[in-house]
């Protein structure tokens, strides 16, 4: 059952659409497991997370198969296949994955060619010394770790890129459209462990090689599994020049709930940021070790999605500015 805020207890439904969510943020899931994700596509990664625990999974299989429904989904351009190219037309894919039993993580950056880099960045994390596999190096760990190549530029993809080039533009955009969805999902199972994901294409038409804060432990994802967890969606520079997520956890470890753990870390960003608020375009999720979880941005718009066995919630961030999302922030699919 929810409680907190806004009292409203949703069985087996979702309510609301995804334009309009059901609550605002900060609640408590009195239910374990518990798993939220970033934008109302999260759903349905959500229910596959939970699923997967259902079926006897662990929480990093909830997490990678959760995220592996977002990285499949071609009508998402921000993830995995479909995931919009860089500025010369190749696709390149960051995603990490963090537990929090032992600490352990896995990231890779600047993947080509693989469909589900949050699986790569899996076998990085238990199947290699390292923490971090960047570019070629990655795809031919993918590669030795018989993960198949495939082409990840879809004939959408291709053409919203020729579209781009064709107007010659000398820099990357910041902040255009579907430039905002990546996703990044948070589990606490039943047992009060914790783990996550984060997977993105990044920004469309990056430089190549360009990397934001999705892969960087401490910047897209944290997880602390004495505290919480964390998650950020936006200009990856703007995230990670702060260890935003790290930050978000941190407040929670100095007593904050995880909604306030989010606002407090974007107001510290701002306050610090030469860009006003209403430009830094980043937005937190986070989720506690009690069970409770929240959500704010810099500007208003952003949508996290809740799930448990009994709930299906999308939750409102709190906005930090009067600024609105705009179309970055959409790539919002109609409610099924
Ligand atoms: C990045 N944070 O590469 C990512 C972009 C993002 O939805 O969140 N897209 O900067």
């Amino acid at each position: 059952m929810l409680s907190g805020m806004a009292m409203t207890v949703v069985s087996g439904s979702v309510t609301g659409s995804a334009q309009q969510p059901d609550k605002a943020s900060g609640m408590q899931a009195n239910e374990s497991p518990l798993v939220v994700s970033t934008w109302p596509f999260g759903r349905e990664a959500n229910r596959r997370a939970l699923s997967t625990l259902s079926e006897g999974g662990s929480i990093i299989d909830a997490v990678e198969r959760g995220i592996k429904v977002a990285e499949a989904d071609l009508s998402n351009s921000s993830v995995g296949q479909g995931g919009l190219p860089n500025a010369d037309g190749v696709v390149q894919l960051d995603a990490c994955i963090m537990v929090g039993q032992g600490h352990r993580a896995g990231s890779v950056m600047a993947l080509e060619g693989i469909g589900h880099p949050i699986s790569v960045a899996r076998c990085v994390m238990e199947h290699s010394p390292h923490v971090v596999f960047a570019g070629e190096g990655a795809r031919q760990f993918a590669l030795k770790h018989g993960f198949t190549e495939m082409d990840l530029l879809t004939e959408t993809s291709r053409k919203a890129w020729e579209g781009w080039a064709q107007k010659n533009r000398p820099e990357p955009p910041q902040g255009s459209i579907d430039n905002h969805d990546t996703i990044a999902l948070l589990v606490l199972g039943k047992d009060g462990e914790l783990a996550g994901g984060c997977s993105t294409s990044g920004m469309a038409f990056k430089s190549p090689g360009r990397v934001g804060d999705s892969p960087i432990i401490g910047g897209g994802l944290y997880v602390d599994n004495q505290v919480g967890a964390a998650g950020a969606t936006g200009i990856g520079e703007n995230v990670l020049r702060y260890c935003g997520s790290f930050l978000v956890v941190e407040n929670m470890r100095r007593g904050m709930d995880p909604s306030t753990a989010c606002m407090e870390a974007v107001k510290r960003i701002a306050k610090r940021d030469p860009r006003r608020m209403e430009d830094l375009h980043i937005h937190f999720i986070a989720l506690d070790k009690k069970g409770r979880f929240g959500a704010a941005g810099s500007t208003s718009g952003f949508t996290m999605a809740v799930n448990t066995p009994q709930i299906e919630e999308f939750i409102a961030g709190k906005a930090m500015s009067g600024g609105a999302i705009g179309a970055e922030g959409g790539h919002i699919p109609p409610e099924k």
